[in-house]
């Protein structure tokens, strides 16, 4: 949950006002961030998938997202399940309850976690494999920024 492992972020810099021309005359040194790519929107703090047991239907991968310009997560999909959507738990009448989004909604600067009790990506009809896998890829299809494949450690909890 509060961790702060921190890879395959691509966060577009907002921060990157030209310098004041005081001195003048200092204008090369572009800076090397791909700026143009789309994709530059969205960073992602990478969580783990559950480690389901023998024989599981479904299990869970939790990470946290967050588009600096706003976008939405419409579907995700893994080699390690047949089918991967987008879930949220939700309190009714005292009883923990799971539904399905069509799309996980990313207001923009805001950081969204998918954690346990909270949304998650459920992995229905996980692979065998993933009984004994140290990592799974997921790859997560946004509205407008491009697709990202993130890697995610395997483990119980
Ligand atoms: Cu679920």
């Amino acid at each position: 949950m509060g961790r702060i492992v921190k890879t395959a972020s691509i966060i577009a810099l907002f921060g990157m006002l030209p310098l004041a021309v005081a001195c003048g005359g200092n204008q090369e040194a572009a800076p090397s961030e791909p700026e143009s790519e789309p994709q530059a929107a969205i960073s992602i703090v990478p969580g783990f998938v559950r480690r389901p047991s023998e024989g599981a239907l479904s299990t869970a991968a939790y990470f946290t997202l967050r588009s600096s310009t706003g976008d939405r997560l419409l579907a995700a999909s893994s080699d390690a399940a047949e089918v991967v959507e987008i879930h949220t738990m939700t309190m009714k009448e005292g009883v923990m309850a799971m539904d399905r989004l069509d799309a996980l909604i990313l207001p923009a600067g805001e950081s969204i976690a998918l954690e346990p009790g909270g949304y998650h990506l459920m992995m229905i009809r996980p692979s065998p494999d993933l009984t004994t896998a140290e990592e799974v890829e997921v790859t997560l299809d946004f509205e407008t920024a491009a697709d990202v494949t993130l890697t995610l450690p395997v483990r119980r909890n």
